[in-house]
């Protein structure tokens, strides 16, 4: 029966045409899509019968005067019942446990990658702790065009800080946690293949997390019509290295001191 479930799950998925999956959660949320789906097919095979069904069943060569009372019986009513009941278990057995299991968990930010990520028209701020693990303090009065990030240029732990534009690099089977805001309007940054989408809102820090599985390169999407150039922010990649390229391409960063870089 279980083998019977999970292949016919697997069939549904291909069908669907469910792009590539990298992350450790992402399973969890491809079960969720497809539970829906059987719903939605379901409904739309029973709606569609139902409605061959009217057409035949109250054609006027077979009513030729109209009938006030209409339905008798309660069968709309239970099968009523019986959609609000499958709805309510993919709610509470699957949507709400997997968002307690894979959002309210925050990971061990001294065990994962943390990344500092800052959106605008229209491109992606990265920002990394560099060699210290820490990062400098910021402060929005710092903020400028060159220190989109606003850190203090007099903090020490920001001294070795890495800023980087449009990618992301990160480790695989370690967790990411992704620190997003916006420097201008509200963008939203959804890398498909990890199954994340989170709004980057102005005047807001919002974390994100989740354990890339597979390396590789995977695009960043902006996820909300922020303006004329939304699609260019595309250019975003998200890279998930072994541990090895990643320390390897850590190394070969300069830290670029807060307010005198630029990344034009
Ligand atoms: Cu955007």
């Amino acid at each position: 029966m279980g083998n019977l479930f999970d292949s016919l799950r697997q069939g549904t998925e291909k069908l669907l045409g469910m792009p590539v999956l990298a992350s450790k959660h992402g399973q969890d949320v491809d079960n969720l899509i497809v539970y829906v789906h059987w719903l939605m097919i379901a409904l739309f095979v029973g709606w569609f019968g139902y409605f061959v069904y009217v057409l035949f069943r109250f054609h006027r060569t077979r009513n030729p005067k109209a009938d006030y009372l209409g339905v008798r019986n309660h069968a709309s009513n239970y099968i009523e019942i019986v959609v609000a009941l499958v709805e309510a278990v993919i709610l509470l057995f699957v949507a709400v446990p997997l968002w307690a299991k894979t959002v309210d968990q925050s990971p061990d930010p001294k065990q994962s990658t943390v990344v500092q990520v800052v959106a605008q028209q229209f491109a992606w701020n990265v920002r990394y702790p560099g060699k210290d693990g820490e990062f400098g303090t910021q402060d929005m009065n710092f903020v400028t065009s060159e220190n989109p990030f606003g850190v203090d240029p007099k903090d020490g732990n920001g001294k070795d800080d890495i800023v980087d534009m449009n990618r992301i690099h990160v480790v695989v089977d370690k967790p990411v946690i992704i620190r997003l805001s916006s420097k201008d309007v509200i963008h939203s940054f959804k890398v498909i293949a990890m199954r994340v989408t989170q709004d980057a809102i102005p005047g807001m820090r919002v974390q994100l997390h989740f354990i890339p599985t597979k390396t590789g390169v995977y695009q960043i999407n902006c996820a909300q019509l922020c303006g004329e150039g939304h699609a260019s922010m595309a250019v975003g990649y998200l890279e998930v290295d072994t541990q090895e390229q990643f320390d390897k391409w850590m190394t070969a960063q300069t830290p670029v001191p807060a307010g005198g870089g630029s990344f034009e």
